[in-house]
């Protein structure tokens, strides 16, 4: 840039579809057979369409991944559907450097924000137009889409905070959100 012009950023949040579009963005899909092991019902898990679309994150990185002091920011797009009683969710993760928060809002759709910290305590907070939440330190976080539209999150994250999916994908959440009678609830 120069000293006195006047510019557009490079990147955009189209905000009637939540789309970003621009350089750079980086898209990420996540089709029901990239994300095995996370839903309790096998048998229903290998009977669902493997190229399903589960959930898409569209993200503007501006600094490379690990650079301390950096943000970078996403969109995630969880899609309707359930596999047996669970609803289709993000595999979830801590972050690597686990001191490392972010935010996330809701933007379209219903959901929840599933939350477990060290001691394994696991609890959730609705997602809704307009809701926001701050993922402290330590705490892994997961989205499920709990409604029948595709369930859209802003997040904004550190550009050092790094993903650990390893925890998550060895020992789980220690519990799960499951559909009873029509309504979501939190089972162990
Ligand atoms: C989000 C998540 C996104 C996808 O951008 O990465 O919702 O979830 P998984 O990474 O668990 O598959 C975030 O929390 N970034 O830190
Ligand atoms: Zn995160």
């Amino acid at each position: 840039m120069k000293h006195l012009e006047i510019m557009k950023s490079p990147v955009e949040l189209n905000l009637n579809d939540y789309r970003m579009t621009g350089e750079p963005v980086i898209n990420q899909v996540r089709k029901i057979k990239d994300i095995p092991g996370i839903f309790q019902d096998e048998k229903a898990y290998s009977e669902m369409n493997p190229d399903q679309l589960a959930y898409t994150v569209q993200a503007w990185m501006p600094v490379a991944e690990g650079t301390p002091g950096g943000l970078f920011f996403g969109v995630s797009t969880i899609y309707p559907g359930k596999v047996g009683n669970e609803y289709f969710m993000t595999k979830g993760h801590f972050h690597s450097l686990g001191d490392r928060a972010e935010f996330y809002w809701g933007l379209h759709g219903k959901g929840m924000l599933i939350l477990m910290d060290r001691e394994r305590n696991t609890w959730a907070e609705e997602v809704y137009p307009g809701s926001l939440h701050y993922i402290r330190d330590e705490i892994a976080h997961r989205l499920a889409n709990t409604g029948n539209e595709k369930l859209i999150v802003g997040a904004c994250w550190p550009s050092d905070a790094g993903h650990d999916y390893e925890e998550i994908a060895k020992n789980g959440f220690s519990a799960r959100l499951v559909e009873v009678e029509g309504k979501p609830i939190m089972i162990v």
